[in-house]
């Protein structure tokens, strides 16, 4: 077929590498990098990990300063905090002063924190710089290992604390205490719980998010958000101590995607500690990787096949039909629940319907009466999180599923927008623009292919 002369090319994989290195760049803010220009001009802490994996295609000592700057304001508690904020960039709400974390004793000195954690999927992100670094040899390599080597204890801390404060009782799932430390703060997983708690005195506030997109329908409503800011009060009411948390906080959640993080996460960093002689800490890290994978599986719905969270105040499952469900999958499970989970994941009721633009599983299924396809963590289809879902399906024997999410994955990103998320039916960019953790999916995705940034 010949090309139509008025019909622009569309873009090249090199094009989208190239478009995505120049994102990353400018949202480089010295030694974090703005998850987003406008909407978030902080780093957020899964974020960067992603951020991290792109920016190694292009410039390893880089990708190991996003990762430090994120070390450097780990609590002494072994929290990674979910916002690590620029005192230079006004223009976020809910800021430092809004959060109240300033007494927290666990605090690093001298950093503007959050109080809240997100899943742990930097243990990923430390592995991909280790291999991008060996590939590219001289510095990088010694530049890499030497942060790998010397970053080992401050990541096993991370994951022990999850491991003890979050899930003391041993159960191998994940306690979360605010919607915001899925990642997925409006997901349906959610609705219950939050229908459940009555928010007390809110001090006033302005949202900012809002101002930041084509169309506020897109994000959380003002109710969602009360609630959200009720949370953060009942926290900082006992300044972010762990236990005390537990007992006030109104929204505790055994979170199933979470605990599989964890769980990949932490076998990742087992095998990264035993590369180097750390046999203190590997078999650690292993039964941490094995005690979450169980807890995952004894989530599992027998009639849908989906992993369920757990709402801790109800003491009822939450089996709304999200992403969420195939937790299994991003864990590494037996055969048998690999094979009914795949074959979920690609029938009609995910990335087989054939209603969508790509075929990509949205973060709502279609099929579910909760299913919003332009509201943010309801419907909308999320590139970072099809990375790591095509990551997670490789790691466990599925070379061919991780292949589909790249190829469609790449088509949709081929608009150069880098949107926040994706309408999976029209391929419509939302959110944000230039968001720096898509920009990186897109230049892991073309690294894979062979494909630098250039
Ligand atoms: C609150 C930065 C973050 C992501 C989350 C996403 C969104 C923040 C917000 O943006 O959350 O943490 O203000 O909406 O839900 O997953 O890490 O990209």
């Amino acid at each position: 077929m010949t090309q139509n002369p008025d019909t622009p090319a569309a873009p090249s994989i090199e094009d989208i590498a190239r478009a995505a290195a120049a994102v990353l760049r400018r949202n480089d803010a010295g030694s974090m990098t703005r998850a987003a220009p406008g909407l978030y001009p902080h780093m957020w802490s899964w974020d960067s990990a992603f951020i991290a994996i792109g920016l190694a295609r292009f410039d390893v000592p880089r990708a190991i300063r996003e990762l430090q700057s994120l070390l450097d304001a780990q609590w002494s508690t072994g929290m990674i905090p979910h916002i690590v904020f620029n005192p230079d960039e006004p223009g976020y709400f809910p800021d430092f002063d809004r959060w109240g974390t300033a007494r927290a004793a666990a605090r690093p000195e001298g950093v503007q924190t959050s109080g809240i954690c997100q899943p742990p999927v930097h243990a990923i992100a430390l592995r991909h710089i280790l291999d991008r670094g060996r590939e590219r040899g001289g510095a990088d390599r010694a530049a890499a290992e030497e942060f790998a080597r010397g970053s080992l204890d401050a990541w096993a801390a991370w994951h022990h604390w999850l491991a003890s404060v979050r899930d003391p009782d041993g159960s191998g799932l994940v306690e979360i205490h605010h919607s915001w430390e899925s990642g997925f703060d409006n997901s349906p997983r959610w609705d219950a719980a939050f229908a459940r708690i009555r928010p007390g005195d809110v001090p006033p506030f302005q949202r900012r998010d809002t101002l930041h997109v084509a169309d506020a329908s897109e994000r959380p409503t003002d109710e969602e958000y009360t609630r959200y800011l009720w949370l953060v009060e009942q926290l900082k009411s006992v300044d972010y101590d762990d236990a005390a948390a537990r007992e006030v906080v109104d929204f505790r959640v055994k979170d199933v995607f979470f605990s599989a993080v964890l769980a990949v996460a932490s076998d990742v960093l087992a095998d990264l500690a035993d590369e180097f002689g750390r046999t203190d800490l590997a078999p650690g890290l292993r039964d941490i990787g094995a005690r979450f994978r169980l807890g995952v599986r004894s989530t599992i719905d027998p009639e849908t096949q989906l992993a369920r969270d757990f709402d801790v105040r109800a003491g009822e499952w939450i089996g709304t039909e999200t992403i969420a469900g195939f937790a299994p999958l991003f864990a590494g499970a037996s055969a048998e629940v690999t094979a009914a989970q795949t074959a979920l994941l690609r029938g009609e009721r995910w990335m087989g319907d054939p209603r969508l633009r790509f075929p990509l599983p949205p973060s709502t299924s279609p099929a579910s009466p909760a299913f919003r396809p332009s509201t943010y963590w309801r419907g909308p289809t999320w590139p970072f999180l099809t990375l790591l879902l095509g990551w997670a399906v490789d790691r466990g024997g599925d070379p061919d599923l991780a292949a589909d999410l790249r190829t469609a994955s790449l088509a949709q990103l081929a608009d150069l927008a880098f949107g926040e998320y994706y309408q999976p039916f029209t391929g419509e960019p939302l959110g944000s623009h230039d968001q720096s953790w898509t920009a990186a999916a897109a230049l892991e995705w073309a690294g894979e292919l062979g494909v630098a940034a250039g």
